[in-house]
Protein backbone atom coordinates (compact mmCIF):
# COMPACT_ATOMS: atom_id res chain seq x y z
CA UNK A 1 0.00 0.00 0.00
CA UNK A 2 2.70 2.13 0.52
CA UNK A 3 3.76 2.28 -2.82
CA UNK A 4 0.45 2.88 -3.99
CA UNK A 5 0.46 6.09 -1.92
CA UNK A 6 3.54 7.07 -2.88
CA UNK A 7 5.23 6.44 0.08
CA UNK A 8 9.30 5.90 0.64
CA UNK A 9 10.08 3.72 2.79
CA UNK A 10 13.72 4.33 3.05
CA UNK A 11 13.09 7.79 4.28
CA UNK A 12 11.83 6.37 7.53
CA UNK A 13 13.90 7.69 10.76
CA UNK A 14 13.78 4.37 12.70
CA UNK A 15 14.88 4.82 16.21
CA UNK A 16 18.37 4.61 16.05
CA UNK A 17 18.70 7.46 13.84
CA UNK A 18 19.42 11.08 15.01
CA UNK A 19 15.90 12.59 15.01
CA UNK A 20 16.39 15.65 17.02
CA UNK A 21 13.68 15.55 20.09
CA UNK A 22 11.88 18.50 22.03
CA UNK A 23 9.46 16.80 24.04
CA UNK A 24 11.16 14.31 26.00
CA UNK A 25 8.69 11.89 25.88
CA UNK A 26 10.76 8.96 23.43
CA UNK A 27 13.79 7.72 25.20
CA UNK A 28 16.45 5.46 23.27
CA UNK A 29 14.40 2.33 23.35
CA UNK A 30 11.21 3.68 21.96
CA UNK A 31 10.11 2.13 18.75
CA UNK A 32 9.14 4.44 15.98
CA UNK A 33 10.37 7.84 14.93
CA UNK A 34 8.97 8.02 11.84
CA UNK A 35 6.03 9.46 12.70
CA UNK A 36 2.39 8.06 12.91
CA UNK A 37 -0.98 8.73 11.60
CA UNK A 38 -4.79 7.81 12.07
CA UNK A 39 -7.72 8.76 10.18
CA UNK A 40 -11.06 7.74 10.30
CA UNK A 41 -13.24 6.43 7.42
CA UNK A 42 -11.52 5.18 4.11
CA UNK A 43 -11.11 8.69 3.17
CA UNK A 44 -8.01 8.57 5.39
CA UNK A 45 -5.82 7.30 2.85
CA UNK A 46 -5.53 11.13 0.97
CA UNK A 47 -5.33 12.40 4.51
CA UNK A 48 -2.49 10.30 5.68
CA UNK A 49 -0.61 10.91 2.15
CA UNK A 50 -0.84 14.15 2.59
CA UNK A 51 -0.14 14.17 6.37
CA UNK A 52 3.14 12.26 5.21
CA UNK A 53 4.49 14.28 2.83
CA UNK A 54 4.38 17.10 5.46
CA UNK A 55 6.11 15.30 7.64
CA UNK A 56 8.45 14.08 5.16
CA UNK A 57 9.16 17.80 4.16
CA UNK A 58 9.48 18.55 7.92
CA UNK A 59 6.15 19.72 8.78
CA UNK A 60 4.97 19.02 12.35
CA UNK A 61 1.79 16.93 13.27
CA UNK A 62 -0.09 19.78 13.32
CA UNK A 63 0.72 20.57 10.02
CA UNK A 64 -0.06 17.06 8.50
CA UNK A 65 -3.31 16.51 10.46
CA UNK A 66 -4.77 20.10 9.16
CA UNK A 67 -3.48 20.36 5.41
CA UNK A 68 -3.94 16.04 5.43
CA UNK A 69 -7.72 16.87 6.28
CA UNK A 70 -8.30 19.66 4.15
CA UNK A 71 -7.44 17.14 1.30
CA UNK A 72 -11.12 15.52 2.55
CA UNK A 73 -12.52 18.72 2.59
CA UNK A 74 -12.44 19.69 -1.23
CA UNK A 75 -12.90 16.30 -2.21
CA UNK A 76 -16.83 17.00 -3.81
CA UNK A 77 -17.61 13.42 -3.37
CA UNK A 78 -17.73 13.05 0.08
CA UNK A 79 -20.96 13.83 1.55
CA UNK A 80 -20.03 14.19 5.16
CA UNK A 81 -17.35 16.94 4.86
CA UNK A 82 -16.36 20.31 3.34
CA UNK A 83 -17.50 20.80 -0.52
CA UNK A 84 -20.14 18.54 -1.32
CA UNK A 85 -21.20 17.86 2.49
CA UNK A 86 -25.01 17.11 2.81
CA UNK A 87 -26.59 20.73 4.17
CA UNK A 88 -29.23 20.88 6.94
CA UNK A 89 -32.71 20.96 6.35
CA UNK A 90 -33.45 23.86 5.19
CA UNK A 91 -30.46 23.50 2.62
CA UNK A 92 -27.28 24.98 3.86
CA UNK A 93 -24.57 23.39 4.34
CA UNK A 94 -22.89 24.42 7.93
CA UNK A 95 -19.39 23.11 9.13
CA UNK A 96 -17.72 22.27 12.24
CA UNK A 97 -14.34 21.55 12.94
CA UNK A 98 -11.53 21.63 15.18
CA UNK A 99 -7.55 21.52 16.06
CA UNK A 100 -5.36 20.74 18.88
CA UNK A 101 -2.00 20.94 19.66
CA UNK A 102 0.94 19.27 21.17
CA UNK A 103 1.19 22.28 24.09
CA UNK A 104 -2.50 21.92 24.84
CA UNK A 105 -3.49 24.86 22.45
CA UNK A 106 -6.50 24.66 20.83
CA UNK A 107 -8.49 26.17 18.37
CA UNK A 108 -12.50 25.74 16.67
CA UNK A 109 -15.45 26.44 14.21
CA UNK A 110 -18.69 25.77 14.13
CA UNK A 111 -21.96 26.36 12.21
CA UNK A 112 -19.72 28.15 9.55
CA UNK A 113 -21.36 28.67 6.46
CA UNK A 114 -19.42 29.16 2.78
CA UNK A 115 -15.93 28.55 3.33
CA UNK A 116 -14.42 25.68 1.80
CA UNK A 117 -11.36 24.75 4.26
CA UNK A 118 -13.17 25.18 8.05
CA UNK A 119 -10.40 23.19 9.50
CA UNK A 120 -7.80 25.72 8.37
CA UNK A 121 -10.06 28.66 10.00
CA UNK A 122 -10.09 26.75 13.25
CA UNK A 123 -6.06 26.83 12.99
CA UNK A 124 -6.33 30.50 12.88
CA UNK A 125 -8.62 30.72 15.64
CA UNK A 126 -6.02 28.86 17.59
CA UNK A 127 -2.97 30.83 16.19
CA UNK A 128 -4.50 34.30 15.43
CA UNK A 129 -7.12 34.71 18.26
CA UNK A 130 -7.37 34.58 22.22
CA UNK A 131 -10.33 32.89 21.95
CA UNK A 132 -11.20 29.17 21.33
CA UNK A 133 -14.33 28.42 19.71
CA UNK A 134 -15.79 31.10 16.63
CA UNK A 135 -19.78 30.19 15.65
CA UNK A 136 -21.64 31.13 12.57
CA UNK A 137 -21.74 34.38 11.19
CA UNK A 138 -18.37 35.97 13.57
CA UNK A 139 -17.09 32.37 12.35
CA UNK A 140 -17.27 33.58 8.59
CA UNK A 141 -16.58 37.25 9.27
CA UNK A 142 -13.38 36.05 10.94
CA UNK A 143 -12.78 33.40 7.95
CA UNK A 144 -13.08 36.59 5.45
CA UNK A 145 -10.60 38.98 7.65
CA UNK A 146 -7.81 36.19 7.07
CA UNK A 147 -7.84 36.13 3.75
CA UNK A 148 -10.21 33.20 3.25
CA UNK A 149 -12.26 33.16 0.10
CA UNK A 150 -16.12 32.33 0.11
CA UNK A 151 -17.77 29.01 -2.24
CA UNK A 152 -21.06 27.86 -2.23
CA UNK A 153 -20.24 24.41 -1.08
CA UNK A 154 -23.89 22.70 -2.36
CA UNK A 155 -22.76 20.83 -5.08
CA UNK A 156 -25.33 19.90 -7.74
CA UNK A 157 -25.47 16.18 -6.35
CA UNK A 158 -25.88 17.12 -2.51
CA UNK A 159 -28.53 19.85 -3.92
CA UNK A 160 -30.42 16.90 -5.63
CA UNK A 161 -30.21 14.71 -2.75
CA UNK A 162 -31.58 17.24 -0.50
CA UNK A 163 -34.34 18.08 -2.81
CA UNK A 164 -35.18 14.28 -3.06
CA UNK A 165 -35.11 14.42 0.97
CA UNK A 166 -37.51 17.12 1.11
CA UNK A 167 -40.09 14.70 -0.42
CA UNK A 168 -40.38 12.72 2.69
CA UNK A 169 -38.51 15.31 5.08
CA UNK A 170 -37.73 11.91 7.52
CA UNK A 171 -35.28 12.93 9.88
CA UNK A 172 -33.38 9.40 10.28
CA UNK A 173 -29.51 9.57 10.48
CA UNK A 174 -28.11 6.58 8.79
CA UNK A 175 -25.12 5.25 10.50
CA UNK A 176 -21.81 4.36 8.92
CA UNK A 177 -22.98 6.68 6.24
CA UNK A 178 -21.38 5.38 2.80
CA UNK A 179 -18.12 4.51 4.82
CA UNK A 180 -16.64 8.00 4.68
CA UNK A 181 -17.53 9.96 7.17
CA UNK A 182 -16.48 12.76 9.76
CA UNK A 183 -12.86 12.76 9.32
CA UNK A 184 -11.11 13.02 12.21
CA UNK A 185 -6.78 12.61 12.22
CA UNK A 186 -4.37 12.01 14.69
CA UNK A 187 -0.27 12.40 14.28
CA UNK A 188 2.96 12.38 15.84
CA UNK A 189 5.77 13.29 14.20
CA UNK A 190 9.15 12.55 14.01
CA UNK A 191 9.81 14.63 17.13
CA UNK A 192 7.19 13.09 19.00
CA UNK A 193 4.99 15.27 19.31
CA UNK A 194 1.41 14.89 18.71
CA UNK A 195 -1.58 17.00 17.25
CA UNK A 196 -5.08 16.31 16.08
CA UNK A 197 -8.14 17.75 13.71
CA UNK A 198 -11.49 16.96 12.98
CA UNK A 199 -13.97 18.33 10.27
CA UNK A 200 -17.16 17.71 9.38
CA UNK A 201 -20.73 19.14 7.83
CA UNK A 202 -22.08 16.90 10.29
CA UNK A 203 -25.15 15.10 9.99
CA UNK A 204 -27.73 15.41 6.85
CA UNK A 205 -30.78 17.45 7.00
CA UNK A 206 -29.89 18.18 10.81
CA UNK A 207 -32.04 21.13 12.30
CA UNK A 208 -30.87 24.33 11.10
CA UNK A 209 -28.26 25.71 13.86
CA UNK A 210 -27.39 22.45 15.30
CA UNK A 211 -24.01 21.29 16.58
CA UNK A 212 -22.31 17.81 17.07
CA UNK A 213 -19.29 16.52 18.60
CA UNK A 214 -16.97 17.64 15.51
CA UNK A 215 -15.62 21.45 16.94
CA UNK A 216 -15.89 20.47 20.29
CA UNK A 217 -12.29 20.20 22.14
CA UNK A 218 -12.59 16.55 24.15
CA UNK A 219 -15.74 15.64 22.68
CA UNK A 220 -14.48 15.25 18.90
CA UNK A 221 -10.79 15.62 19.40
CA UNK A 222 -8.62 15.65 22.09
CA UNK A 223 -5.04 15.96 22.39
CA UNK A 224 -2.60 15.52 25.17
CA UNK A 225 1.26 15.31 24.31
CA UNK A 226 2.06 13.61 27.52
CA UNK A 227 -0.61 11.04 27.22
CA UNK A 228 -1.94 10.33 23.85
CA UNK A 229 -4.89 11.79 21.33
CA UNK A 230 -8.23 10.64 20.87
CA UNK A 231 -11.39 11.61 17.37
CA UNK A 232 -14.69 10.49 17.58
CA UNK A 233 -16.57 9.96 14.19
CA UNK A 234 -20.36 9.16 14.49
CA UNK A 235 -23.70 10.77 16.31
CA UNK A 236 -22.25 13.81 18.10
CA UNK A 237 -24.67 14.25 20.61
CA UNK A 238 -23.66 10.37 21.98
CA UNK A 239 -20.34 11.74 21.64
CA UNK A 240 -20.71 14.88 23.82
CA UNK A 241 -22.63 13.81 26.66
CA UNK A 242 -19.80 11.30 27.35
CA UNK A 243 -17.14 13.98 26.52
CA UNK A 244 -15.84 10.62 24.86
CA UNK A 245 -12.25 12.28 23.52
CA UNK A 246 -11.34 13.41 26.46
CA UNK A 247 -12.62 10.52 28.31
CA UNK A 248 -10.64 8.19 25.82
CA UNK A 249 -6.88 10.17 26.69
CA UNK A 250 -7.99 10.63 30.43
CA UNK A 251 -8.65 6.44 30.51
CA UNK A 252 -5.05 6.01 28.85
CA UNK A 253 -3.04 8.70 31.55
CA UNK A 254 -5.03 6.24 34.00
CA UNK A 255 -2.65 3.16 31.85
CA UNK A 256 -5.06 1.75 29.68
CA UNK A 257 -3.98 1.03 26.41
CA UNK A 258 -5.61 2.70 23.14
CA UNK A 259 -7.82 0.23 22.45
CA UNK A 260 -8.86 -0.38 26.23
CA UNK A 261 -9.29 3.29 26.46
CA UNK A 262 -11.58 3.18 23.49
CA UNK A 263 -13.52 0.14 24.15
CA UNK A 264 -14.21 1.57 27.66
CA UNK A 265 -15.83 4.86 25.97
CA UNK A 266 -17.91 3.21 24.09
CA UNK A 267 -19.04 0.90 26.87
CA UNK A 268 -19.88 3.96 29.15
CA UNK A 269 -22.39 5.22 25.88
CA UNK A 270 -23.71 1.84 25.69
CA UNK A 271 -24.61 1.71 29.22
CA UNK A 272 -25.90 5.27 29.72
CA UNK A 273 -28.49 5.21 26.10
CA UNK A 274 -30.19 2.82 23.50
CA UNK A 275 -27.94 2.55 21.07
CA UNK A 276 -30.05 0.52 18.23
CA UNK A 277 -29.26 3.27 15.17
CA UNK A 278 -26.72 4.98 16.86
CA UNK A 279 -22.87 4.36 16.15
CA UNK A 280 -19.73 6.06 17.36
CA UNK A 281 -16.53 5.06 17.15
CA UNK A 282 -13.43 5.96 18.88
CA UNK A 283 -9.79 6.20 17.66
CA UNK A 284 -6.80 6.65 19.86
CA UNK A 285 -2.97 6.78 19.80
CA UNK A 286 -0.21 7.32 22.64
CA UNK A 287 2.47 8.64 23.00
CA UNK A 288 4.63 5.71 21.84
CA UNK A 289 2.60 5.46 18.30
CA UNK A 290 0.32 2.67 19.61
CA UNK A 291 -3.12 2.86 18.20
CA UNK A 292 -6.50 1.55 19.18
CA UNK A 293 -9.67 2.01 18.17
CA UNK A 294 -13.44 1.09 19.03
CA UNK A 295 -17.05 1.75 17.68
CA UNK A 296 -20.47 0.44 18.94
CA UNK A 297 -21.13 -1.23 15.39
CA UNK A 298 -19.64 -2.92 12.56
CA UNK A 299 -18.77 -1.30 9.77
CA UNK A 300 -16.51 1.77 11.42
CA UNK A 301 -13.01 1.61 9.86
CA UNK A 302 -9.82 3.59 10.30
CA UNK A 303 -6.70 4.64 8.09
CA UNK A 304 -3.06 3.71 9.50
CA UNK A 305 -0.08 4.77 8.48
CA UNK A 306 3.02 3.40 10.62
CA UNK A 307 6.51 2.29 9.83
CA UNK A 308 5.96 3.57 5.91
CA UNK A 309 2.93 1.62 5.62
CA UNK A 310 -1.09 2.41 5.19
CA UNK A 311 -3.56 0.62 5.66
CA UNK A 312 -7.37 0.05 6.25
CA UNK A 313 -8.31 -1.36 9.43
CA UNK A 314 -11.74 -2.68 10.57
CA UNK A 315 -12.12 -1.30 14.08
CA UNK A 316 -13.85 -3.46 16.79
CA UNK A 317 -17.25 -3.09 18.22
CA UNK A 318 -18.83 -3.91 21.27
CA UNK A 319 -22.70 -4.71 20.00
C1 LIG B 1 -21.59 14.99 14.05
N1 LIG B 1 -19.83 13.46 14.65
O1 LIG B 1 -21.79 16.08 13.56
C2 LIG B 1 -20.40 14.19 13.56
C3 LIG B 1 -20.83 13.35 12.41
C4 LIG B 1 -19.99 12.17 12.19
O2 LIG B 1 -19.65 10.13 11.40
O3 LIG B 1 -18.92 12.00 12.70
N2 LIG B 1 -20.40 11.21 11.50
O4 LIG B 1 -22.31 14.48 14.91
Amino acid sequence: MAAVLGLDPVRLLRADSPAPLTNGVFSAGDRFREGHMLSTWNHGFASNEEGWRQMQSGGSALDAVVEGTAVVESDPTGTSVGLGGRPDRSGRVTLDACVMGPSGDAGGVCFLEDIEHPVKVARAVMENTPHVLLAGDGARKFALSQGFETRDLLTPNSKAAWEKWKESAEYKPIINIENHDTIGMIAQDLEGNLAGACTTSGLAYKLRGRVGDSPIIGAGLFVDNEVGACTATGLGEAVMKTLGSFLVVELMRQGRDPQTACAEAVDRIMKKMSVKDLQVGYLAMDTQGNAGSSAIHPGFNYVRTQAGQTELIDAPHRS
